[in-house]
C-alpha cells in the first residue's frame, strides 16, 4: 500500500468515521424507545482497513462489530438503519438482529447468532471455493474464539488443507473493495478483536 496514497487513506476514515457516527444515531433510537436492540462499533473502526485487501468477489463472515468494514465494502447508512429497526427493504428484510448486516450482492454472509459458529460457516464457504482465487474473511471477537465450533472449524480447516493465497500488491482503492494490495492473505483469515 502506497503510504502517500491521500484518496485511500480518506477514503477509508470516511467509513470509520461514519461508523462511529452510526453508534451515536443508534443509540439515539435505542434511548428514544424505537430500536430495541443495537451493536456498538466504537473502538473497532481501523476494520475498515482489511476492504482494500479483498476483491468484490471474495466472502466476508464479518464480526458484528466490523461495521466499517462493512461500509467500506459497500453496505449503505439506510441498509444499517432499516435492519435497526427490523423494516423490510433491509438486505435481510427485517430478519436478522441489527448488526448482523449480510448482502448477497456484497458477498457478505449472513451471521448467525451463536458467537464462534461462523467459523464453521466460512470455513464451510471456503471448502466450497478452494480451487478457486477468491479467499474467506472470517470475523469473531477473543470470546467466540474460544467456542467449541470456532475449534472445530480450525480443525477441519486443517483437515481439509484449505490453502493460502497470495494476492499481487495493487496501488489504488475503489469505494468498495474492488481493488488494492496485500500479499499471502489466507483463505480463511480470522480476525480477533
Ligand atoms: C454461543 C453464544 N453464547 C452466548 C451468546 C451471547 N453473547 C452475545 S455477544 C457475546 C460476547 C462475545 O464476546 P466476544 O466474542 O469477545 O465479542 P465482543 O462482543 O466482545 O466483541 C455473548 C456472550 C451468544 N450470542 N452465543
Amino acid at each position: 500500500m502506497d503510504k502517500l496514497d491521500t484518496k485511500l487513506f480518506t477514503g477509508l476514515y470516511r467509513h470509520m468515521l461514519a461508523s462511529r457516527k452510526a453508534d451515536v444515531v443508534q443509540e439515539d433510537a435505542a434511548q428514544r424507545g424505537e430500536a430495541f436492540f443495537y451493536v456498538p462499533s466504537s473502538g473497532h473502526e481501523s476494520m475498515a482497513a482489511l476492504a482494500p485487501h479483498l476483491t468484490a468477489t471474495d466472502w466476508l463472515h464479518c464480526h458484528y462489530r466490523d461495521r466499517a468494514l462493512m461500509l467500506a465494502r459497500g453496505v449503505t447508512q439506510k441498509d444499517l438503519l432499516l435492519e435497526l429497526l427490523g423494516k423490510t427493504g433491509s438486505p435481510s428484510e427485517g430478519r436478522n438482529m441489527p448488526g448482523f448486516a449480510c448482502d448477497r450482492k456484497l458477498n457478505l454472509l449472513g451471521a448467525p447468532t451463536g458467537v464462534g459458529s461462523n467459523a464453521l460457516q466460512a470455513v464451510g464457504v471456503a471448502q466450497a471455493i478452494k480451487d478457486g482465487n477468491d479467499i474467506v474473511y472470517c470475523g469473531l471477537g477473543d470470546g467466540g474464539s474460544q467456542e467449541g465450533e470456532f475449534l472445530e472449524a480450525v480443525a477441519e480447516a486443517v483437515r481439509s488443507q484449505l490453502p493460502e493465497r497470495t494476492r499481487p500488491q495493487r496501488t489504488s482503492l475503489p469505494r468498495a473493495p474492488a481493488s488494492a494490495c496485500g500479499s499471502q492473505i489466507s483463505p480463511m483469515r480470522a480476525s480477533c478483536s
